[in-house]
């Protein structure tokens, strides 16, 4: 190679390293934590239904009317209070469950303070078929902080998720709310508190819920003959798979 071809060469050379540093160095720039972080600026507050002030402001504050191009393409928010379970059929298989703060005696005897579903904990395991309409009613007896019940696990309506603050409000003492949904899965998961869940869970606001595989219609589950006689029982047909 020429003199000229080898000053060519060592320039190009140096051209690149400084080309991957400046990248190495933008990149990390950009990259870095920045010192102060306000939640208050973390995405946007979306209220919903555009109001009247829809097209006047142009930022991203809070106040009616201020989600202006972040709902493009749905003219409406849906409140989460409205995406709820089949509110008019008749359930499948419906629970009562009454929750207290009480002081609980455990199987292995020993006692503490702490939560109970209908008298015991775990509470009582829940049982359906998928598809079936589950109608779970809850009652707060004396859970002064409020309660509230989610199926974990479950794919549900997101208004029966049980969220206190986020798809319902806590059920506070004396008050109930009923949740309604058709489970899709065959699974076997639990359900808990979400309101103070650090301590309504640990203290034992929990149970069992398990559901059982569809059962195609007409079929026979099972077969019983006591002393002369039989009788076949059928399962209920589900109305609906959702
Ligand atoms: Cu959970």
């Amino acid at each position: 190679m020429t003199s000229r071809g080898h000053r060519v060469s060592r320039w190009g050379s140096v051209l690149a390293a400084l080309l991957i540093l400046a990248v190495v160095g933008l990149t990390v720039w950009f990259d870095r934590m920045p010192s102060t972080y306000s939640a208050m600026h973390m995405g946007y507050a979306d209220y919903g239904t555009p109001g009247p002030s829809a097209a006047a402001g142009a930022g991203h504050g809070p106040g009616p009317g201020a989600n202006q191009g972040h709902t493009a393409g749905s003219a409406h928010g849906i409140p989460v209070t409205e995406l709820l379970g089949d509110r008019s059929a008749r359930p499948d298989v419906s629970y009562t469950l009454v929750v207290r703060r009480e002081h609980t005696t455990l199987a292995d005897g020993r006692t503490f303070d702490g939560y109970t579903v209908n008298g015991s904990t775990p509470g009582p395991t829940l049982e359906a078929r998928r598809g079936q309409l589950v109608e779970v009613v809850l009652r707060n007896d004396n859970v002064a902080k409020g309660t509230t019940l989610h199926w974990h696990g479950l794919d549900v309506p997101s208004g029966e998720d049980g969220v206190a603050g986020v798809t319902q409000n806590a059920v506070g003492p004396g008050q109930q709310h009923v949740y309604r949904f058709r489970p899709k899965q065959e699974v076997t998961f639990w359900y808990h508190s979400h309101q103070v869940s650090h301590a309504q869970v640990v203290g034992g606001l929990l149970g069992g819920i398990v559901i059982h595989p569809w059962i195609a219609p007409g079929r026979v589950e099972g077969l019983i003959s006591p002393g002369g006689w039989s009788h076949a029982c059928t399962e209920e047909v589900p109305r609906r798979v959702a």
